[in-house]
């Protein structure tokens, strides 16, 4: 290259792919070809198969297990009961939440589809048919399928066996101020109140849960292939619930076919699939079926919400108050930070200036899977934004104030950051305003206004809906966040191999969200090497540094900090190579994107490439040889996403079908590190708030049978029913405490999504009085509330005989 003494010779940083680069994913090369890795990829010599026979009662005492006729069906090699699991002290497994949950039942099934006995045979449909062969005699329970009746005073006790457990109850937790909530409440000249019901949802990766354990007796060493986002939790859980010592355990998630959470909590078949490689010294495998799945695996939400608000003429809000039960099913196995019990709920309001508030919340067990925080969600977040967007827009209402104006003038200031919360929380920075007016403006506001009023004459119901949403992503700091006791930090290590390639390894887990492309983006960013020159690699214990794993859009915040800082710590130590093959003393380097030079002769440079061959082969005196660094980062906070999210439709009041017209989009997460990725991720987030605002219900009738555990009934929007989104990205607010200024992207979408497609439809519905209509806003919904103007609550059914 010849250039001028004068003129950078920085590599160009987005044509080596660094940050603001649209690489194409690197892993889709295998997934677009069929050659993925995943769980059920793995084949192992010797190798058999698990499947677990589930309850079909939802509560119900178990008299007898009689195994006789699966044990004599040829093939068979293993059938566990809890009986036997019980002899080995694995019949009760520790959750993430410190509560206990059945691994096969013993004393009660207390949900439909809990896992009640394992069958190991020679394929997986021998083990099924002798699944069938089981036979369980059973004694039918009072069934509970909602809060309400887990809290009548004479109902069962389904955690009966819990030593001190009189109730349902699974907690009574509370944060604000009370007192101060009351005295403002005295003031308001108005109060807004809403109650609502999120429902169960289920996140339905296309993979399904599974596991392959295969215990080497020759080794004393376990290796655990496991769907897993947090593949370290799952080596500690093994270790403490197995009693196998840690350096024996190798857990590795290999490709994961989509996680939105349903694959952070650790699942009986897991326990059951290692047990028995242990018995039997072969190689046990477990894959869950589609049922099995959308039956008994984390669902999300489930939350009863009500609230009020308080409110001055003008439109100033004073004060909010917040009550949710939360419907937790048979056990507390949300996976969460341990001091919040209702995951992060208090960010309900975050981005509005409101001086005072009190929250409080109540868990209850039923008789339902265990679920509540799972789905495209930093630990309930959704429902927190969910809630006080529809409150907002009936305060709006309530005060006849715009909608769009009354959210602008409640915002926090864009110069009034670090923002201290009601609730407690430090929100980091953003540009709220600016990002509601880019929304308004694509929307074209005003004129929809016009038009609304126009087709109101005409008998048509046009609707405009907004949501907003900012979101506390990437949990710890460690003084505030752990789970189980283990504080929440991540980690990575990177190696430059001596000609300037390089392996990054994170303790995060990819399941779709393009780790493999980005954190070379990163890589490319601060030592210039390009991003094709790195490759990535996560999941594997035994060669991954410590990381907590990839939930509550974490990566970026924590693990993609800790690529940044690895990075630099290796630029540090390139540097005094530099220094000495340039023979020049340290302090007369400068550094550009792939390249340091001697201050005073531009010209006289040496490339990242050339440091890293010097690591190997000429380093100075008294230098330790290599080029590999290891950072383990504590965020000091969250980083705060925000998003604006602009729906219009049109309802047929005819039918109460609602089609949406148009979806405006603009997200600020941020520095964008491949804005491609980051488009791709809001896209699947809208379309699956769509789907919850639409279409998707997983319920239980009166008597607990699941409603929803299949295709036909559980809906999944394809590209057909999908509306089109419109994305802006202009507005960016560097994360001032994440070392590249990223924030998390990963659920804003799905998180503030569902409530702009819910106040589309109830802006639609405007003069009718109708307050509330529960997700999913089905037709037959929308034409309830139409036709007898009412309200159309979503809860479960109560029996009433
Ligand atoms: N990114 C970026 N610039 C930013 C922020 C993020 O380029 N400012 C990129 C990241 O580098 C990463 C992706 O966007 O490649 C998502 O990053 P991040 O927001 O850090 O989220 P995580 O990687 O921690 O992913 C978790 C998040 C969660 S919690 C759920 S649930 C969910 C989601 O990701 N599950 C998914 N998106 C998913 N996408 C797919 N395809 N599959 C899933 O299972
Ligand atoms: Cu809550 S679903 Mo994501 O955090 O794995």
């Amino acid at each position: 290259m010849t250039t001028s003494t004068t003129e950078s010779r920085a590599l160009d940083e987005v044509k080596i792919g660094g940050l603001g680069s649209s690489r194409k994913r690197v892993e889709d090369d295998r997934f677009i070809r069929g050659k993925g890795n995943y769980v059920d990829d793995v084949v192992l010599p010797g190798m058999l198969h698990m499947e677990i026979l589930r309850s079909p009662l939802p509560h119900a005492r178990i008299k007898s297990i009689d195994t006789s006729r699966a044990w004599a069906i040829p093939g068979v090699h293993l059938v566990l009961t809890g009986e036997m699991m019980a002899t080995r002290n694995l019949a009760w497994m520790p959750t993430l939440s410190y509560d206990t949950q059945a691994v096969l039942a013993t004393d009660k099934v207390r949900f439909q589809g809990q896992e009640v006995a394992c069958v190991i045979a020679d394929d997986p449909y021998i083990a099924k048919d002798a699944c069938e062969a089981i036979e369980v005699d059973y004694e039918p329970l009072p069934v509970i399928v909602n809060p309400v009746q887990g809290l009548a005073p004479d109902a069962p006790v389904i955690r009966d066996d819990k030593v001190g457990q009189a109730d349902n109850v699974v907690y009574h937790w509370e944060v604000g101020d009370q007192a101060g909530t009351d005295r403002a409440f005295e003031q308001a000249d108005v109060i807004s109140t809403l109650e609502c019901h999120y429902p169960r949802s289920h996140p339905s990766p296309i993979e399904c849960c599974g596991s392959v354990a295969d215990f080497n007796r020759a080794t004393s060493k376990l290796t655990f292939y496991v769907t897993s986002q947090a593949p370290h939790i799952v080596r500690a859980a093994v270790a403490m619930v197995a009693e196998l010592p840690e350096q024996m355990i190798r857990v590795i998630s290999p490709d994961i076919g989509g996680g939105f959470g349903n694959k952070v909590p650790i699942y009986p078949g897991y326990v059951c699939s290692i047990l028995a490689s242990i018995l039997l010294e072969r190689p046990v495998k477990w894959i869950e079926d589609k049922t099995g799945n959308l039956i008994s695996t984390g669902f999300a939400r489930d939350v009863y919400l009500k609230g009020e608000m308080a409110l001055r003429r003008d439109g100033k809000i004073l004060a909010f108050r917040m009550h949710t039960d939360a419907d937790h099913g048979a056990f507390f196995a949300d996976a969460q930070p341990s001091k919040f019990k209702i995951g992060l709920m208090h960010s309900a309001f975050a981005a509005y200036d409101v001086p005072v508030a009190h929250l409080t919340a109540r868990g209850v067990y039923t008789n339902k899977a265990p679920g509540g925080v799972a789905y495209r969600c930093s630990f309930r977040v959704t429902e927190a934004m969910f809630f006080q967007e529809r409150m907002v827009q009936a305060a709006a209402d309530d005060l006849g104030i715009d909608q769009a104006e009354f959210r602008r003038m409640n915002f926090v200031a864009d110069d009034d950051f670090p923002h201290r919360t009601p609730l407690g929380f430090l929100t980091d920075s953003g540009q709220y305003a600016k990002c509601l007016d880019v929304g308004l403006q694509a929307i074209g506001y005003e004129n929809f206004k016009a038009e609304q009023a126009q087709a109101r004459q005409r008998g048509k119901l046009l609707g405009l809906g907004i949501s907003t949403m900012t979101e506390p992503l990437g949990a710890g700091n460690s003084r505030e966040y752990d789970i189980l006791g283990i504080k929440m930090f991540d980690s990575a290590e990177i190696k430059v191999h001596m000609s300037g390639k390089a392996i990054v390894r994170t303790g995060a887990k990819t399941q779709g969200q393009g780790h493999e492309t980005t954190w070379a983006q990163i890589v490319a960013h601060e030592l210039g090497i390009p991003a094709d020159d790195v490759v990535v690699e996560e999941g594997d214990t035994d060669t991954a540094p410590f990381g907590m794993g990839t939930y509550a859009s974490r990566s970026t915040p924590v693990a993609g900090a800790a690529v940044a800082m690895a990075a630099r710590k290796i630029r540090a130590k390139a540097r005094k190579l530099a220094a000495h093959l340039l023979e020049v003393s340290e302090e007369d380097i400068e550094w550009e994107l792939g390249r340091f030079y001697v201050r005073s002769s531009p010209q006289r440079g040496a490339s990242i490439q050339e440091c890293a061959m010097a690591a190997y082969s000429n380093m100075p005196d008294g230098m330790e040889p290599g080029l590999e660094n290891t950072s383990f980062y504590d965020p000091p906070n969250l980083t705060w996403p925000f998003a604006v999210y602009i729906v219009t439709v049109e309802v047929d009041p005819e039918t109460g079908v609602w089609d949406v017209l148009r979806m405006v989009a603009v997200d600020d997460c941020g520095v964008r590190i491949n804005p491609m990725i980051v488009e791709g991720q809001i896209m699947g987030g809208l379309t699956e708030a769509y789907a919850m605002a639409s279409m998707q219900f997983i319920t239980f009738d009166a008597d607990g049978n699941c409603v929803g555990s299949n295709y036909m009934d559980y809906l999944l929007p394809t590209a057909w029913e999908t509306p089109g989104f419109e994305l802006h990205s202009e507005v960016v607010t560097p994360c001032p405490h994440h070392p590249i200024g990223a924030k998390g992207i990963g659920e804003c979408a799905a998180v503030g999504g569902p409530a702009a497609f819910v106040n589309a439809v109830m802006d639609a519905l405007g003069e009718t009085g109708v307050r509330n209509i529960d997700m999913p806003v089905l037709p037959d919904r929308v034409w309830e509330a139409l036709t007898y103007r009412r309200d159309v609550s979503g809860h479960p059914p109560v029996r009433q005989d």
